[in-house]
């Protein structure tokens, strides 16, 4: 059945378990991609019955023909979407999700946009834009306040086109009607999601006026978060087996793990939806939530998507099939990552790897190895710093660590079509020579540039020569 209503739902598909039709937006999301609908919103979902308020607002910020195409399947749709939840046991449910009420494309109606930003019943914008979406320039760790469309938006700060302009331009409307100041939440995959957008978002009220910028600083909040749920990109292919196993016709279907976990500092402006209700824990501090995360479950995910591309693996299940794959792997964990890991109340470092081992051999997922590869470049830094910076001022065994930096670079060069949607010609150019040191000067590599890196680089080297000449198999450390 074509999925435009939540009445009569084919038997097995999980409704709402609230009046769609009486909820009310309380929050505002720019970026409506998978991992929001099968995070943020799932779990907003799980509270409207015991908060109706809290309903969500997306928004779309590019313009174009992709973006016309999806905002007009949203609309076709009634804003409903399907979700299934996969268990590594085969086990899976489906729910339809109705708290997207609405999804706005930003270019074709701005001002909408910023009415529904400034209306007193939004009180969270939430935002999924990647980590590159935050604007900040690596080098300086500054908001960048030289990109072309900043500079624009602080031309004409009350037509907007940025996420910046939009939300700073919304507060502005906020303070002059004597309105409070919204939550601004970051539902990224970062390290200290919520300092980011802080800096992002102060970086360019402070430029458009300093008198709103402090007010902002006062009023608005921005809790950090560690978020967690694999969500696989959706083929017209899953689509298709999607719709065959729950019956639905939904042009906006998405498959996530069973597993999810959002960790969040309570620290609201104006209110919350009580996620607690929905699973959702609250803590004064994420940080060590933040580092076992990203240098576990994040960085085991690119040591072996790296590799597995080589080898030519298509999902992350059968890359973690393969024995040398997986003893590399766990060898990762086991020596170089949980030995410099500080565990949260209530974690421990070895079921966590338990964990995410049997989440990634979930053969029901299909987590497609290009996903998680791709964008590599900013990935390393994120995940793999940390463990890098250990390895050196421990001197420890750099091996594994070499072996994933060589199998990085071996990528680059021979995977030309490989998505590196942050790299500028430069970084092109270190990334596809022929020679094995200059990729070595790529930014990707900055963060552990001020320590001795002799030994790192030269077994970098070692092993990218050795996966030239007899394959990425015989590079993978005993
Ligand atoms: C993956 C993540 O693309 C990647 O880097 O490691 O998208 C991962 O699936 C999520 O962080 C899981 O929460």
């Amino acid at each position: 059945m074509t999925l435009k209503s939540v009445d009569s739902l084919p038997s097995g598909v999980v409704a709402p378990d609230y009046d769609v039709a009486s909820v009310r937006p309380g929050i505002v999301h720019f970026g409506v991609g998978n991992f929001f609908r099968a995070h943020e919103a799932f779990y907003v979902e799980q509270v409207l019955k015991d908060d109706p308020n809290w309903a969500i607002i997306g928004v779309g910020l590019t313009a174009g023909e992709r973006s016309e195409r999806k905002a007009a399947q949203y609309k076709a749709q009634n804003c409903f979407y399907s979700l299934t939840e996969t268990a590594p046991s085969g086990d899976s449910k489906v729910r339809v999700i109705g708290c997207l009420r609405d999804y706005l494309l930003a270019p074709d109606s701005p001002e909408a946009v910023l009415e529904r930003l400034s209306d007193p019943a939004t009180r969270i914008v939430s935002m999924t834009i990647t980590e590159g979406g935050y604007n900040i320039d690596e080098s300086t760790g500054e908001f960048d306040l030289t990109n072309d469309a900043v500079q624009q938006d602080l031309k004409t700060p009350e037509r907007p086109s940025t996420i910046f302009g939009y939300v700073v331009e919304a507060l502005r409307r906020r303070r002059d009607a004597g309105h409070k100041a919204f939550t601004i939440m970051s539902a990224d995959n970062l390290r200290h999601n919520g300092t980011v957008a802080r800096k992002a978002f102060l970086g360019y009220a402070k430029a458009r006026d300093a008198e709103l910028a402090s007010w902002v600083e006062a009023n608005a909040t921005f809790p950090n978060g560690m978020v967690d749920r694999i969500t696989p990109t959706v083929s017209s292919a899953v689509i298709e087996k999607l719709n065959k196993a729950s019956g639905l016709e939904d042009d906006l279907p998405l498959v996530a793990e069973d597993f999810h976990q959002w960790v969040l500092e309570d620290s609201f402006a104006d209110g919350r939806p009580p996620l607690e209700k929905a699973g959702v824990q609250f803590v004064d501090d994420v940080t060590d939530y933040e580092h076992v995360k990203i240098r576990m479950l994040n960085a085991s995910h690119i040591m072996l998507s790296f590799p597995a591309t080589l080898m030519g693996y298509e999902n992350i299940d059968q890359a973690l099939a393969d024995e040398d794959l997986r003893r590399n792997v766990e060898a990762f964990l086991n020596k170089d990552v949980i030995p410099t890991l500080h565990a949260p109340p209530g974690v421990t470092l070895e079921g966590y790897r338990d964990s995410v081992i049997s989440r990634f051999s979930n053969p029901a997922m299909a987590d497609q190895i290009l996903r998680i590869a791709s964008d590599g470049s900013s990935k390393v830094q994120v995940f793999w710093t940390e463990t890098v910076r250990q390895a050196l001022e421990r001197k420890t065994d750099v091996s594994r660590i070499a072996f994933g930096i060589a199998a990085y670079l071996e990528m680059l060069r021979t995977v030309p079509d490989h998505s590196e949607p942050t790299f500028k010609a430069k970084q092109k150019e270190l990334a596809s020579a022929e020679d094995y040191e200059s990729a070595l000067k790529l930014p990707s590599f900055d963060a552990w540039r001020d320590l001795d890196t002799t030994e790192l680089n030269a077994k970098v080297i070692e092993l990218r020569k050795v996966i030239r000449e007899k394959g990425v198999r015989a590079a993978i450390p005993a």
